[in-house]
């Protein structure tokens, strides 16, 4: 909580990781602030209140919280109704594949920054390949059903972003997998994920992939691919 008594979360524009948790602040209807910092120039404030120096941070109350599943149970808990299956034993296997959803994060971030083609080729099979579990367990528009519930605010930043990528550069990521693409489309259409993102985010991560460089200036992998198709 800051001055305003309004939770704040401390933010990067494109992480992945804090998009999680605006998610799940829009779905539950709470006020909050955003405050976004430089990574690559982190503020002494930020350094002094953040474990690990990464975002999300949330603080509330006087205190900091980070992580951003453990910021979304805490977010859950104190904004009832819970957006959690509420079967104990549902409960703790949608949080196993919430884990699995940061894993996938990290998996296409990986692609993502690929420095060449073939370690591009390594990133996204290992992305494909950590799908494959993932396509049974889905039950209907959203992972549990019909229900919006935590793990799909945990997932939605994957798709959000590689449904980007796949648009610009005629990819699929998500091919033998049609309830992951069903379910990837209703979550980049819902209101709250839409709005978990800054205007303009589109073109500002694409810019973002375009100018990653190795070896001093030279143009990474997919950086390389969206120069072809600009
Ligand atoms: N496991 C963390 C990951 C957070 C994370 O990696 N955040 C990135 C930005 S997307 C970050 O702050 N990186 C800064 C750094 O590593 O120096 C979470 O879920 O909150």
């Amino acid at each position: 909580m800051n001055a305003t008594g309004k939770p704040e979360l401390i933010s990067f524009d494109l992480c992945p990781f804090v998009q999680r948790s605006v998610i799940t602040l829009l779905e539950k209807n709470v006020e909050f602030d955003l405050t976004y910092i430089d990574l690559a120039n982190k503020p002494d404030w930020f350094l002094e209140i953040s474990p690990l120096g990464k975002v999300p941070v949330l603080r509330e109350k006087g205190e900091v919280l980070f992580e951003s599943a453990v910021i979304n149970e805490y977010l859950d808990e104190t904004n009832p109704p819970s957006l959690h299956p509420v079967d104990p034993l549902e409960k703790a296997k949608n949080r196993a594949w919430i884990e699995v959803g940061g894993n996938q994060l990290m998996n296409s971030f990986h692609m993502m920054m690929a420095e060449t083609a073939q370690d591009y080729a390594t990133h996204r099979e290992a992305l494909m390949a950590g799908f494959k579990p993932v396509e049974g367990q889905i039950e209907g528009t959203f992972f549990n059903g019909d229900s919006f519930c935590l793990i799909d605010a945990a997932w939605a930043p994957v798709f959000t972003r590689l449904l980007i990528v796949e648009q610009a550069l005629g990819e699929d990521y998500l091919s033998g997998y049609p309830k992951i693409r069903a379910w990837a489309e209703a979550l980049v259409a819902r209101d709250s994920v839409i709005h978990s993102v800054i205007d303009g985010f589109r073109d500002k991560f694409l810019t973002y992939l375009q100018k990653k460089t190795y070896n001093g200036d030279t143009p990474a992998y997919l950086a390389g691919r969206l120069a072809e198709q600009a």
